[in-house]
């Protein structure tokens, strides 16, 4: 026999965005419980993404989550946008009048596993076999085995499926209810975390022929680097040499004075690119937030800003449902966070095909010539600033 448990909203995913929708509904007196297949350890080491856009800040300065962010996290003024000999610091603040902070999913993550911890609300980490059930009527539930290997039940009003792109959540309506748009790129980053200094004092965007290469940071001691790599490449293909010797070539080691400086890697993976959008983002009562409903490749730093932005609009809908009964918000969920959401998948897919390195030799050209655009006019540079920087949750 199941267990069974009772709750106002399940939640699928401990991520970002479900610790995230857990502590906003608690702030509003709606109970969640939360059901994850990994360990909480595994869960608060994954190196991710590292720049927070001004809305995301924003939120969590309100909802008492950024005491460590604005002690420890580093507020950056805008982005270089570099092409061989020539590098470009587009100043946000000074266009949009708004910047953005360096600080790594990681640290948004361990914060908001110890809010969660705080408001003492359940959370099952290591659960398998989860599987939602009736999310077509009013009383969904979503079922698992516990680490201990009991079969839990969550009855729940609604469920939220932040379960990330390989989650249960995105296939549990009948594929005719749901569309889906998608695509691939024939590239990868290989990203490595290494222990020392960064080289630059804002993150630099780096066209070269070689490929696309990236400098961004997590603290004045540790750097986060980026290159860009054939799809299907292995780390093993990667020695530390080679990574810095191409890091260095491509992000212009030398030019006007500019120094790589190497450090020892402490960890490297391979990262594929790719974007995927689906709607509805609500389907009966499950709703989808971050990577469940949409992936976008990291260049744009997009992915963890719009897992927070879906859980802003998400959250106060799930409270007047819950709370008083009233479907607008939950009605309206789907169509007011996929106008973000394709917003953000244009400026992510711009920013890729604009930086990185195809086949076509007419291709490179017309990169270069949007790159001087973008650098050299008020008009491009402050379009870039504004997606960087993020739009308005409600966009
Ligand atoms: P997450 O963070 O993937 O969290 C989803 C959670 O759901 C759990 N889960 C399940 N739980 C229960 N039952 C199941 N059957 C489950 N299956 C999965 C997972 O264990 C996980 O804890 O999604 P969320 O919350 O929507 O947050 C989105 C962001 O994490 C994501 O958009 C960004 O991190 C994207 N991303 C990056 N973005 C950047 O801007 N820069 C980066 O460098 C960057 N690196 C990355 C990334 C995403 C990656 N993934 C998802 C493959 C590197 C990686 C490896
Ligand atoms: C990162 O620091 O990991 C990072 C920053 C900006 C991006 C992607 C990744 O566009």
């Amino acid at each position: 026999m199941a267990q069974t448990i009772r709750t106002d909203v399940a939640i699928i995913g401990a991520g970002p965005a479900g610790l995230l929708l857990a502590h906003l509904l608690a702030a509003d007196g709606v109970e969640s419980v939360v059901v994850e297949a990994r360990s909480a350890e595994y869960v608060a080491a994954r190196i991710r993404a590292g720049i927070l856009e001004h809305s995301t800040v924003d939120l969590l300065r309100q909802v008492g989550l950024a005491t460590r962010l604005q002690a420890e996290g580093d507020e950056h003024r805008g982005i270089y946008l570099q092409w061989p000999h020539e590098r470009h610091h587009i100043d946000f603040v000074d266009l949009v009048g708004r910047s953005v902070w360096v600080y790594g999913q990681t640290e948004v993550q361990k914060d908001l596993m110890a809010a969660h911890a705080a408001t003492g609300q359940q959370i099952h980490y290591e659960a398998s076999d989860v599987a939602l059930h009736d999310i077509g009527s009013t009383s969904p539930s979503v079922t698992f085995r516990g680490s201990d290997g009991r079969a839990h039940r969550v009855e729940a009003i609604a469920v939220a499926g932040c379960d990330g792109s390989h989650g249960p959540s995105r296939t549990a309506a009948p594929s005719a209810g749901r569309q889906t748009w998608e695509r691939a790129y024939p590239y990868s980053w290989l990203g490595v975390l290494a222990d020392v200094a960064p080289s630059t004092d804002e993150l630099i965007y780096a066209w070269h022929s070689d490929g696309f290469a990236m400098h961004s940071m997590r603290s004045a001691t540790v750097s986060r680097l980026y290159l860009q790599v054939p799809g299907g490449t292995s780390v093993d293909q990667w020695s530390d040499d080679r990574i810095w010797d191409a890091l260095a070539t491509r992000l212009g080691h030398g030019q006007g004075g500019w120094r790589l400086t190497p450090g020892p890697i402490t960890s490297r993976s391979v990262l594929p690119m790719r974007s995927r959008v689906q709607a509805p983002m609500r389907l009966g009562r499950l709703f989808l937030a971050g990577d469940a409903a949409h992936i976008v490749p990291p260049t744009g730093a997009k992915g963890l800003n719009l897992a927070v932005s879906d859980v802003a609009l998400l959250a106060p809908a799930l409270v007047a449902l819950v709370r008083h009964g009233n479907g607008t918000l939950a009605d309206a969920y789907s169509e007011t966070a996929l106008r973000r959401v394709w917003r953000a998948t244009h400026f992510s897919w711009w920013m890729t095909t604009m930086l990185h390195i195809g086949t076509d030799p007419f291709d490179a050209q017309l990169q270069l010539s949007q790159l001087r655009w973008v650098a050299g006019s008020a008009a491009g540079a402050t379009g870039l600033a504004e997606n960087y920087a993020g739009l308005p949750i409600r966009y």
